[in-house]
Parts: C-alpha cells; sequence; structure tokens
C-alpha cells in the first residue's frame, strides 16, 4: 500500500484517484471545492463519464479512497489541477499549480515524491512547481522526487485508457523517475518510458494534441479543396489513408474540447517559432466561418432562414460542451443577425437568423435546448457539428415532413448518402 494524496478531483484528478484505490493504493483525494467533496461524500460523481460512476463508488466503498477538504502528508503527491488558457492573451493560468505546490510543501517530507499530471507549457515543473515546493525548505531531486508524467486519456474512454496507455514519466534526475515508474506500474499495462528530464515529458504531452490538431487541419483544408473541385473529400482522405505512411484525420466544423484548441498554444511560451502550428490553428477555428459560407451558398441568403444546429457537445456521445464547434457556430450566425443594422446602413444584406439548438447529451439551462423534432420544425437548412450515434439514426421522414426546406448540412460525415439521395433530400457533405 502506498500513501497518495490525489490534489484536483476532476475529469482527470478523480478516476486517476478511484484507480490507485482500486489497485490497492491507499488514496485520499483533496480538492479546494467543498460541493465536489461533499457530493463525492454522498456517492455523487460532478460530471459524466461513462464507467466512472460504479468506478468510483468501488474504489469509495473498499475504503481505499476518500476524499479531503484539506491536504495531507502522503508518500506521493499527484497533482491534476486545471491550467485554464486566456484565448486573447494567448496564454495560461499556472497559479493552481503554484498554489498545489505551496499547499503540499507545509506537509512535504523528504523521501516523498510530488507528481504533476496537468498539462503545462514546457518548464512549468521546474520553474513554477519546483520553487513552490523548496519553500519546504527541501531540495527537489535531493530530498524529494519531482516529475512530470502528463495524461493522455480520451474524454469518453478514460478508465480504459489510464490502464491502457502507454505512460510518459520525465523526473528531474533518475531517482525521481525511478519513485514515480515504481507507483504507475501498480495499475498501467501500457509500457512506461521515461525521457531526460521534465521538460521533454511536458513537451511531448503538447506534440500529441499539437499533432492531432495539425493534421485535422490539414483535413479541413483538403475539405475546402475538394469542394472546389467538386469531389468528395471523405472519399479522397480515405483513398490517401490506404498508402501505408498516410494518416490523414476527419474534416470536420471546427475542433473542440478542452485540449485540441489550447495546447499547440502552450508551446509559444517560451519560443516564437510557432507557424505550421498557429495558422493550423486559426484554419481549425476558421470553420465555422466556412460553415456559414457554405449554409449562405446554399440558401442564397440567411436573412429570416431558421438553422438547427444538430449537436453542442464538442465532440460525439459526450455532454462537454467546451470550446464547441456547434456553439462556435451558433455565435458565428448570431453576430450576423447581431451586425444586420450595420449590414443594411452599409447597403449590404440584412440577416436575420432563427436559431434552434439541439442536443441529447447536454443538460444545459443557459443554453435554451430544444427537442431535436422542434429544433427541424420549419427549418431551412439542419447543420449536424457533433457525430453523436443518435444522429447516424436520423429518421429521414421525420425530417422531410417537419423542415420547410429538407436541406441537411453533415459536417461530420455520419449519414449515410445513398439513404438520403434516395428520398432526394439535400444532403451537403463536407
Ligand atoms: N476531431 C476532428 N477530426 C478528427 C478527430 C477529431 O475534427 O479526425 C475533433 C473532434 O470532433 C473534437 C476535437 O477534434 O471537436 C477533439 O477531439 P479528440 O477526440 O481528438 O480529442 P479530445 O480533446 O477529446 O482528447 C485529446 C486526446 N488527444 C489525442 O488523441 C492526441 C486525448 O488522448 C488527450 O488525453 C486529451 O486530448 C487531453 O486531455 O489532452
Amino acid at each position: 500500500m502506498s500513501t497518495i494524496c490525489a490534489h484536483g478531483l476532476g475529469y482527470i484528478g478523480l478516476p486517476t484517484a478511484a484507480m490507485f484505490a482500486n489497485y490497492d493504493n491507499d488514496v485520499i483525494g483533496y480538492d479546494t471545492s467543498t460541493e465536489v467533496i461533499s457530493q463525492l461524500e454522498n456517492g455523487e460523481v460532478h460530471f459524466d463519464e461513462p464507467g466512472l460512476r460504479a468506478f468510483v463508488t468501488q474504489a469509495l466503498e473498499s475504503g481505499n479512497l476518500s476524499v479531503s477538504d484539506e491536504v495531507v502528508p502522503a508518500k506521493y503527491h499527484i497533482i491534476c489541477v486545471p491550467t485554464p488558457f486566456d484565448d486573447d492573451a494567448k496564454e495560461p493560468n499556472l497559479d493552481y499549480v503554484e498554489a498545489a505546490g505551496e499547499a503540499i510543501a507545509p506537509h512535504l517530507r523528504t523521501g516523498d515524491t510530488v507528481i504533476l499530471e496537468s498539462t503545462v507549457p514546457p518548464g512549468t515543473t521546474v520553474a513554477t512547481l519546483q520553487p513552490a515546493l523548496e519553500e519546504s525548505g527541501l531540495s527537489a531531486g535531493r530530498d524529494f522526487a519531482l516529475v512530470h508524467c502528463p495524461e493522455t486519456v480520451l474524454p469518453g474512454n478514460i478508465i480504459t485508457e489510464l490502464r491502457q496507455n502507454n505512460r510518459i514519466i520525465g523526473g528531474v534526475n533518475g531517482v525521481s523517475t525511478e519513485a514515480a515508474v515504481r507507483l504507475y506500474e501498480s495499475f498501467v499495462e501500457g509500457e512506461i518510458r521515461t525521457t531526460a528530464n521534465a521538460t521533454t515529458a511536458e513537451f511531448v504531452k503538447l506534440i500529441q494534441n499539437t499533432f492531432r490538431d495539425t493534421n485535422i487541419a490539414l483535413a479541413n483544408e483538403i475539405a475546402k479543396l475538394a469542394a472546389d473541385y467538386e469531389i468528395d473529400s471523405r472519399e479522397v482522405i480515405d483513398l490517401a489513408n490506404d498508402h501505408p505512411r498516410v494518416n490523414i484525420h476527419q474534416p470536420g466544423p471546427g475542433v473542440g474540447g478542452h485540449c485540441l484548441p489550447i495546447d499547440p498554444w502552450f508551446l509559444g511560451q517560451g519560443s516564437d517559432q510557432l507557424e505550421l502550428i498557429s495558422t493550423a490553428r486559426d484554419v481549425n477555428d476558421g470553420m465555422s466561418h466556412y460553415v456559414v459560407e457554405l449554409l449562405e451558398g446554399e440558401l442564397g441568403s440567411l436573412n429570416d432562414a431558421k438553422i438547427a444546429i444538430l449537436g453542442v457537445a464538442y465532440k460525439g456521445n459526450v455532454g462537454d460542451t467546451r470550446k464547441s464547434p456547434g456553439l462556435a457556430l451558433a455565435q458565428e450566425l448570431q453576430e450576423r443577425t447581431e451586425a444586420a443594422p450595420n449590414a443594411v446602413a452599409d447597403g449590404g444584406e440584412p440577416s436575420d437568423v432563427e436559431l434552434a439548438l439541439t442536443d441529447p447529451h447536454v443538460e444545459d439551462q443557459t443554453l435554451s435546448l430544444e427537442p431535436l423534432s422542434e429544433a427541424l420544425q420549419g427549418a431551412d437548412a439542419a447543420v449536424i457539428t457533433t457525430d453523436h450515434d443518435e444522429y447516424a439514426d436520423l429518421d429521414i421522414g421525420a425530417v422531410t415532413s417537419s423542415m420547410r426546406t429538407p436541406r441537411i448540412i453533415d459536417t461530420k460525415d455520419i449519414l449515410e448518402p445513398a439513404d438520403w439521395d434516395r428520398d432526394q433530400i439535400d444532403l451537403i457533405r463536407l
């Protein structure tokens, strides 16, 4: 049994704490939110993730996991706190990482190990966390072990990926790295790879998400090019990927979530070399504008049009709306409406768009979501922005009868074109 104090019981910290507990480690989960603590004490999990509730319950009932609103001394401290991103300044806020270090310092003892799992700009473990911990009077690498061990799990499949993914561990020295390896060996079934230092581990994590974001930008550009050549982008990508060394991702209405649209900017915190990476970000952010242009092309004018947006979650089968492409599209259309008076004054077309948002996975009172049937009622176009399973089985008859003009823009390639062709529905794919 190891004694672990897990700092931050969010999307990563909670499943990680439960995982260690379910593999026979003695874990205390700490969070600054008393609401999170009391929910967990009542057996409730404060966010949606398949299988997590049962997994956490198992850990709590075994007695291996308990929660606390105070930091406790522990052989291992694992930090999974948020690193919120300021979109305008393109800078992450590392205050929570620093605060975690400061909270641990009074409890730190010789021989302990501190592990940072939060996604951070390269250099943060050493430049931000280490000094906060050394307020204890102990020295990293000599008196206590300090490492970065990035999480790489996919929302929607967190528990499986926690166990099965390879893990990267980079310590401030070899002794630190080894201490963390011994701990993660308790449940990781994938390979544990060690790096030369903590900064390398931080960098690798960012590069993984940057690879995916940049690759999707290429796919999005391919989609726009294919449209100009009047060919099918999905067929092009599928065929191109037949090559043994080609792996192009899929185009879509933009890249959402709290990782891919943000992490690439972290690389620019200590370097001014972002070129391709920042252009890729712009390409992906520009997709909502491209979808608006598609709509205008199809409808002629957006004036007085009703547009239904199918999916405000950032990706299929999750309920998370952070940086949602569906919401970005809604905002872009909304801004058209708000800009309309100026457009008229400038001799342009007024654009009064009626928007209807729907999503079977999202529960958010602030979004005025409607049931699918109501959103489609009288609509001139329905844009599928999220590949929820529910949309693959869209009832063609219901769509045809309830929309003003049966027209679907499928940005996620979730519908079967042959089915819709047969019923002569206007189906536009990205
Ligand atoms: N998307 C596309 N085209 C694709 C694949 C995805 O447009 O071909 C879009 C999705 O629709 C979504 C966005 O990208 O809007 C991000 O979705 P995702 O499934 O690619 O990734 P996340 O943000 O849910 O999780 C990522 C994962 N990173 C990688 O696969 C490299 C996950 O493993 C990380 O742990 C996670 O970020 C994280 O926490 O950093």
